[in-house]
C-alpha cells in the first residue's frame, strides 16, 4: 500500500494541517527547517539512522547518521554566527555535490540566515549578478571555485567571507577568504533561531522571461508543503533508499534533495559526479536505492544506451520512480515500464512552487505522456491566454493557473515585487506553462508560454546569454533562442551579427561558445552559432526571437507585422 491510498479519499479530506500535525506543528509556533532535517529525527532516538550515503567520482565514500546531519550542521552555524553571519542575511552555497553543501544548507537555515544555493558550474558573471543582486553576504565554496569568486569580489562590497571547506595549509588564503572544515570538530548543542512559518529560508534562482534571473523567495513553512509531497507522491518513508538526482543548485535538489528526505528521516544516496549510464545503474544496485527521483532528459540517455546494459545490473530494489523538470515523453514510461517493470511517474511544479503541484501519484493509472492530476489540496485549472478566465472545456488548450495559498508558494521575487505581481491574474498564479486538461483531470503539457529554454531540464534565460554575447569582443547584436535536441529537448542556439574588421569562422564560434561556457555554465553555452546579417526586431527595438524560433522548430511563423526590417 502507498502512503497516499486512495487519491480521490485524499481529496476529499484533505487539509495541509494533516502535515502539520505529524511533524508536531502549531499555527504560530517555531518552524525550522534546519532542525527538522536534525535534531527533530535525533530526538525522535532516529540519531544512529543512516541519512546519507555519499560518493564522488573517484569512488571515494562517506556515510553520515542524522546524528552526524545534527552535530555538523550546528557546527556551520556556529561557525557563521561567530564571524557575524545574523538571521536573513544571505549565505551562498557553492559547492559540487559533497556533503558539506547538503549540511550546510541545514546549518544557514538553523541559525535563521537565508540559504542561497547556486549551481557550481556556473561561470563568474552567472555567479555575479546573482550575488549582487540577493546582497550576499557570505558564500561557502571550494577551493576551485574560490577563484570564480576571486574575480568577482571588487564588484561585491556585500560579500564579507568566503568560507573555503577544503583549504590546503600549505596555500594562502585571499582576501575575505577564510577556512573551515566541517567534520574537525561535533558540535552537539546550537541555539536555533526561532524561525516562524513566514520566516525566509531559501532564495533560488530562476531564470527571467525578459530580464536578469529571479530570486525566489521561501518561508521554512514551506515544509509543510514538501514534507507531505515527498511522503505520498515520491511515496518515501523510513525504510527507503532514496536517491534524487537533482543538483540542490537547483530547487528539486533542495525540497527533494535535502529538505523533505530529511524530515521524514529516510536514508539518502548523492552521486557526486557527472552523467553515466554505468555508473547511474551501479550506484542504484550498490546502494539498493529503493526510490528514484530522476529527470527526462536522464532517463532518454539511459534509453538510449539501451535494454541489454541494464541486464547487466539487478535493479530489483527499486520499487518507485517519478521525473520532474522538463516534458516526460510517453516513449520513456513505457520503456521504464519494460527495462524496469516500473514506469516513471511524471510530476510537474517549479521554482516558484517550492513544491510538486502537478503529478502521477503510486498507484493511480498512469495515461504516458499526461502529467497527471493537482495534489490534494491544489486547485489548478486553465485559462484562457487573453482574459485569464478558466477553460471549463477539455482538451482546449490554455495557461496553467494555480490558486495561491499552499505553503510553498514562493513568497516574493528579491527585490522585485512588479515582476512578482505579473505572475497573478484573476486570482490566479501563472508558472508561464499551456496545457490542456483532459475529461479525467489529467494534465497534458504543451509547451512554455514564453521564451524561457528548457534545456536537459533547466531554465535558460535568453536575455541572460544575449547579454553576454554582447560582451565578446566581435559580437555586434545577439538572439537566442532553443533549437531541438534529441536528448536535450532543446539546447542554446545565438544569432549573431559581427562588429566590422570580424571575419566568419568556426574558430570564432568555438570561442564565443567557449566564452558563455566559462562566462554563464556549460548548460547556457549555444551548441550553434549562427552568424547573420541583422536581427529581426519588433518596431519598438524588441528582439523577436519567436521568429527564429519557429525557424529552428519548423513551425508557422505567425504574425510580423511588427517586425522592423522586414
Ligand atoms: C522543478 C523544476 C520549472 C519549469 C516549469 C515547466 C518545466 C517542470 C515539468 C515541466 C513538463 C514536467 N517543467 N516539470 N515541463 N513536464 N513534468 O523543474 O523547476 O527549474 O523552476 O523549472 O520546468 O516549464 O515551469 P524549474
Amino acid at each position: 500500500m502507498s502512503n497516499i491510498g486512495s487519491y480521490e479519499e485524499r481529496v476529499k479530506n484533505f487539509d495541509w494541517s494533516i502535515a502539520e500535525k505529524e511533524l508536531g506543528y502549531k499555527e504560530g509556533e517555531v518552524i525550522n527547517i534546519g532542525w527538522y532535517c536534525s535534531d527533530r529525527i535525533c530526538e525522535m532516538g532516529k540519531g544512529d539512522n543512516l541519512a546519507l550515503f555519499w560518493e564522488n567520482a573517484a569512488g571515494e565514500e562517506k556515510r553520515y547518521t542524522y546524528d552526524d546531519i545534527r552535530v555538523y550542521s550546528n557546527a556551520i552555524g556556529a561557525f557563521l554566527r561567530n564571524l557575524g553571519v545574523k538571521n536573513e542575511d544571505r549565505v551562498c552555497l557553492f559547492m559540487d555535490r559533497i556533503p558539506e553543501l547538503y549540511i550546510g544548507l541545514v546549518g544557514i537555515l538553523k541559525i535563521g540566515a537565508i540559504a542561497q544555493p547556486l549551481f557550481s558550474a556556473f561561470g563568474d558573471e552567472s555567479l555575479f549578478v546573482r550575488l549582487e543582486n540577493a546582497g550576499t553576504s557570505a558564500i561557502i565554496t571550494q577551493r576551485k571555485h574560490a577563484l570564480k569568486v576571486r574575480k568577482i569580489i571588487d564588484r561585491l562590497p556585500n560579500l564579507k567571507h568566503i568560507i573555503i571547506v577544503d583549504h590546503d595549509e600549505k596555500r594562502e588564503l585571499k582576501e575575505r577568504e577564510i577556512a573551515f572544515s566541517m567534520e574537525s570538530e561535533r558540535v552537539d548543542t546550537l541555539e536555533i533561531f526561532p524561525t516562524k512559518a513566514e520566516s525566509p529560508s531559501l532564495l533560488h534562482y530562476t531564470s527571467g522571461t525578459t530580464g536578469m534571473p529571479k530570486g525566489v523567495q521561501h518561508v521554512h513553512y514551506s515544509l509543510i508543503s514538501q514534507y507531505l509531497t515527498a511522503k505520498w507522491v515520491l511515496d518515501i518513508s523510513e525504510n527507503d533508499i532514496y536517491w534524487c538526482t537533482a543538483d540542490p543548485g537547483w530547487v528539486t535538489g533542495t525540497s527533494y534533495g535535502i529538505i523533505a528526505p530529511w524530515a521524514l528521516g529516510v536514508t539518502q544516496c548523492v552521486l557526486d559526479s557527472g552523467f553515466s549510464v554505468e555508473a547511474w545503474y551501479r550506484f542504484i544496485q550498490k546502494y539498493g536505492v529503493t526510490v528514484w527521483y530522476s529527470a527526462p532528459t536522464a532517463i532518454r540517455s539511459l534509453m538510449k544506451a539501451g535494454d541489454e546494459i541494464v541486464k547487466q545490473f539487478d535493479l530489483s530494489c527499486l520499487r518507485h520512480l517519478i521525473s520532474v523538470g522538463e516534458p516526460l515523453n510517453s516513449e520513456a514510461v513505457v520503456w521504464s515500464e519494460k527495462v524496469f517493470g516500473l514506469p516513471f511517474h511524471d510530476s510537474y511544479w517549479q521554482t516558484e512552487t517550492g513544491s510538486i503541484m502537478i503529478t502521477n501519484f503510486p498507484g493511480m493509472k498512469i495515461k504516458p505522456g499526461s502529467m497527471g492530476k493537482t495534489f490534494p489540496g491544489i486547485i489548478g485549472i486553465v485559462v484562457k491566454p487573453e482574459t485569464y478566465e478558466p477553460i471549463n472545456k477539455s482538451g482546449v488548450i490554455g495557461l496553467i493557473a494555480f490558486r495561491p495559498g499552499w505553503p510553498a508558494m514562493m513568497r516574493a521575487y528579491w527585490k522585485n515585487e512588479e515582476t512578482y505581481k505579473g505572475k497573478f491574474k484573476n486570482g490566479w498564479y501563472l508558472p508561464g506553462d499551456r496545457a490542456w486538461i483532459d475529461n479525467d483531470g489529467y494534465f497534458w503539457f504543451i509547451g512554455r508560454d514564453d521564451d524561457i529554454i528548457n534545456t536537459a531540464g533547466h531554465l535558460v534565460s535568453p536575455f541572460e546569454v544575449e547579454s553576454a554575447l554582447l560582451e565578446h569582443p566581435a559580437i555586434a547584436e545577439s538572439a537566442v533562442v532553443s533549437k531541438p535536441d534529441e536528448i536535450n529537448m532543446e539546447v542554446v542556439k545565438a544569432f549573431v551579427t559581427l562588429k566590422p574588421g570580424f571575419e566568419v569562422s568556426e574558430e570564432l564560434e568555438l570561442d564565443i561558445m567557449n566564452f558563455i561556457r566559462k562566462k554563464l555554465s556549460s548548460l547556457a553555452m549555444p551548441q550553434e552559432v549562427e552568424y547573420v546579417d541583422s536581427i529581426p526586431k519588433t518596431r519598438s527595438g524588441k528582439i523577436m526571437r519567436r521568429l527564429l524560433h519557429a525557424k529552428e522548430w519548423g513551425e508557422e511563423i505567425g504574425d510580423i507585422s511588427t517586425l522592423e526590417n522586414d
